[in-house]
């Protein structure tokens, strides 16, 4: 009884103790991380790509307008919030934070600016920001591929062709040759979906193709196996076997507008019948459950009925990652448009706040069978009023699977500072810190504090 009332006492207090303190359990070797990528940090040096080139695009289906710029306001990535020239002073900003893990991308356009012509100066840099970093006590998790590819790829028709997959291997075992000794967490490509939906079924990404359902498929089907084929490829180099090497996926999923919660049925009613469509079209496109049958037992099969079917067997594929990188947002809840039920709250990015479904995406993911590290989650908040909340909750999701057993390894904030957020342009706030774009000042966002303090 005694014992039983000790217990009860310890737990009550400890609970106080968390809600005052903000603090939260993270299993040892937990990565505390956040992350950039370099495009989106820093524009581009020497290396023409499918982005800069992109830029100075016209195209058809912009989020807001049917034609337009092809990024909102017009706007070019310039030097964006300087990574090229600050990278090692925001050093002092991860640490600041307390993070012990930090996720930033390689850039191939300027590692291999002309075909076959290796950058050694761009390789020695990134050499000693990874030297930097670890002598910071940051484990540094490498992105190969971030939506960004060299222009003259782009020009041999990129992720297309499936002969031109060998020359990204070539590129990536370039970077392993140089880095695989220092360097242990590598995540070959991010959101290969993303990549096929956001440039050849909406339109917004580069190309800026719009509804070629079957290059999307085939784009998707050839971004997977490059995946693969750069896995195997690593692992056989030295240093292969030590290395952790995983794929990054978006679980981006919506759903049509459930009356059920709406104050007001009859708009709802209407809502879910004119907003059915869009949901499920966003779904199949952006495919996650052809991603996760594909990496679970090597089946790729993208079918949209009446429109497109691609099919391909890949025997390696389940093989092929020693752990899952997420990149999680939200569940987009479709209505005539972008909308959100009464209890939830809208991002600047016009979906909403849902940390529930960050639970459900790791009971979802978790039966791939492989440790799963959260490489991307964040909020878009110009206002920083949501900030805050965004992360105590999330978190106490990414907690309370933890606590269920699942095997989360990582967390990765989205994202440390304010970027170029593609063809959203600088409008939208993703950052930690806060940046102005003209002096390059950075300042730790209120909102943003309590990330500090958890971790
Ligand atoms: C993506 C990327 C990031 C974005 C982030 C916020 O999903 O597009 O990996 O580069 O900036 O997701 O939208």
């Amino acid at each position: 009884m005694q014992i039983n009332r000790s217990i009860l006492f310890l737990f009550v207090i400890s609970l106080f103790v968390n809600a005052f303190t903000n603090s939260i359990k993270f299993p040892a070797g937990f990565h505390k991380g956040t992350g950039i990528s370099v495009y989106q940090n820093g524009g581009h040096l020497i290396g023409e790509s499918n982005w800069s080139n992109f830029e100075n695009a016209f195209v058809y289906a912009n989020a807001k307008q049917l034609c337009g710029p092809a990024i909102k306001n017009d706007e070019k990535v310039g030097r964006a919030a300087g990574f090229w020239d600050l990278a090692f002073d925001d050093i002092k900003l991860i640490k600041e934070l307390g993070c012990n893990a930090f996720r930033f991308s390689i850039e191939w356009p300027e590692v291999e600016p002309i075909q076959g012509v290796f950058n050694d100066e761009v390789l020695d840099f990134y050499e000693r920001y990874v030297d930097e970093l670890i002598k910071n006590n940051i484990t540094p998790m490498i992105t190969l591929y971030h939506f960004v590819h060299p222009l003259w790829f782009e020009k041999m028709g990129g992720f297309e062709s499936e002969e031109n997959i060998a020359l990204f291997v070539r590129y990536c075992q370039k970077v392993f040759e140089r880095l695989g000794k220092k360097v242990k967490f590598w995540g070959t490509i991010n959101e290969p979906t993303v990549v096929a939906a956001c440039g050849y079924v909406l339109g917004i990404h580069p190309p800026g193709k719009c509804l070629r359902f079957t290059k999307s498929a085939q784009v998707l089907c050839n971004l997977l196996n490059a995946h693969v084929e750069t896995y195997c490829a690593l692992k056989k180099m030295p240093n292969g076997n030590q290395a952790q090497i995983g794929i990054i996926h978006q679980v981006l999923q919506a759903e049509t507008f459930n009356p059920v919660f709406a104050t007001n049925w009859l708009i709802g009613l209407m809502r879910k019948y004119t907003g059915f469509p869009l949901a499920q079209f966003l779904n199949k496109v952006f495919a996650h459950n052809v991603t996760k049958k594909f990496l679970k037992t090597g089946e790729f099969e993208y079918r949209i009925p009446g429109l497109t079917t691609v099919k391909l067997y890949n025997p390696d594929a389940p093989n092929s990652y020693d752990f899952i990188g997420m990149n999680f947002y939200s569940k987009v809840v479709f209505g005539p448009g972008p909308t959100c039920y009464p209890h939830q709250q809208m991002t600047d990015m016009d979906y909403p706040m849902s940390p529930e479904t960050l639970y459900q995406a790791i009971v979802d993911l978790s039966d791939l069978g492989k440790p799963i590290y959260i490489t991307e989650n964040g909020v878009a908040d110009a206002k920083d009023c949501l900030r805050e909340n965004f992360i105590r909750e999330y978190l106490s999701s990414v907690q309370k699977a933890i606590a269920d057993g699942y095997d989360v390894r990582g967390y990765y904030y989205w994202t440390l500072m304010d970027n170029f957020e593609w063809n959203d342009g600088f409008s939208m706030k993703f950052g930690l810190y806060d940046v102005d774009f003209i002096t390059q000042k950075r300042t730790l966002r209120k909102g943003a504090e309590i990330y500090r303090d958890m971790v």
